[in-house]
């Protein structure tokens, strides 16, 4: 039976990367997590029983626990979702971001190259490595441009795969995820930010309570949305080619947070009409009641105002495709968490 590590278990990516792995392989695979004194679980309590899946201790930042991890398990494929992927949050603790989505990814390449060097590594890599982009959509050509600690800190670690990919003839790869989201995505990232609160504002409508207004920075940053499930597949045929090569996984459609915020109120059903504009932008209810805000404390020092990715290489080389569309997705969110709330 082959091994996998997969880190950042208890996130979004990882968390689904174990049902992928466990649905369509036979191999075990040992989900790695940072002993905490308060756990944060939620994501793989179902997973808990599940024979082909072992939790190991293990943390990103301590060199030594990882290279113990890879000489005792040898393991087949090791794939790192472990990072410090709020972007807003790499200007507040820059030196984190770094250790975290750069120097931990040398430590992982050192102990692959020295104790087990067949091991496949894929690392998340990210359309925020684009940053400042030059031309739409961008593809795997585009150049890099972050505009973010956390776009640095991906730059620094894509380079440091390829050239111990390179050196040591090791099969190391890093996709350009762009952005995908979910059910499970942290409530700090727009999308969820915005289900979460439309869903908690609904609530609010519906029993007539104080309405929770939700307050955010520039609506107007596009992004290319997708779900985090469909990425996991893209990410397993990364490993499996025939050689190691880098992918952009996106859906190469781009809009703005406010088509999200506005689609998300289309599916709770609330109508809603616009005053004000820029900073002092606000949405109400058409009875008056003030539901969104724009909050400059939200805007960030730096913006990347627009990613829109072209994954025609991965559909051509690799076969994949992705199977939830915005509207979808947006959809999925909503309801996940209105039935949240309402459990
Ligand atoms: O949801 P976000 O925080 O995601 P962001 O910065 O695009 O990064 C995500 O996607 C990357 C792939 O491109 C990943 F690498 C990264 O780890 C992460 O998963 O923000 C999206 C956009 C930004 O332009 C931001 O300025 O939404 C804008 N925004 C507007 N108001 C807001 C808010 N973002 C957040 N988080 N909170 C707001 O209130």
């Amino acid at each position: 039976m082959k091994k996998i590590i997969v880190t950042g278990v208890t996130g979004q990516d990882g968390s689904h990367m174990v049902e992928y792995l466990l649905k369509n392989t036979d191999h075990k695979i040992y989900g790695a997590v940072r002993r905490l004194s308060v756990k944060n679980h939620e994501n793989i309590l179902h997973l808990e029983n599940e024979p082909r899946f072992e939790l190991i201790n293990m943390d990103l930042n301590d060199a030594h626990s990882m290279r113990d991890v890879v000489i005792d398990l040898q393991p087949d494929y090791f794939i790192n979702f472990a990072a410090q992927s709020f972007v807003a949050g790499s200007w507040d603790y820059p030196i984190q971001t770094w250790d975290t989505d750069s120097n931990a990814v040398l430590h992982i390449l050192e102990s692959i190259r020295r104790f087990a060097p067949s091991c496949r590594f894929y690392n998340a890599g990210s359309s925020e490595e684009f940053g400042d982009v030059i031309c739409s959509p961008q593809d795997e050509k585009h150049p890099l441009r972050p505009q973010s600690p956390y776009g640095a800190a991906k730059c620094a670690a894509r380079h440091l795969v390829r050239v111990y990919r390179e050196s040591y003839d090791l099969y190391a790869v890093q996709g350009w995820l762009f952005n995908h989201e979910g059910v499970r995505r942290g409530l700090d990232f727009v999308t969820r930010k915005i289900s979460h609160s439309i869903a908690k504002i609904k609530i609010a409508l519906d029993s007539n309570k104080t309405i929770p207004i939700l307050k955010l920075g520039n609506i107007e940053a596009q992004r290319d949305w997708s779900d985090a499930e469909d990425f996991m597949e893209g990410v397993w045929l990364m490993l499996n080619q025939d050689a190691p090569k880098n992918y952009v996984l996106a859906s190469g459609e781009m809009h703005t947070v406010r088509e999200f915020l506005e689609e998300t109120l289309k599916c709770a059903n609330i109508e809603f009409k616009s005053e004000g504009s820029e900073d002092n932008e606000k949405y109400y209810t058409l009875d008056g009641q003030l539901i969104f805000e724009v909050d400059p404390k939200f805007y960030r020092p730096a913006e990347v105002h627009e990613l829109c990715g072209d994954c025609s290489l991965a559909e051509k080389e690799m076969g994949w495709t992705r199977k939830t569309d915005f509207a979808g997705l947006v959809k999925k969110m909503y309801e996940s968490d209105y039935a949240l709330l309402t459990r």
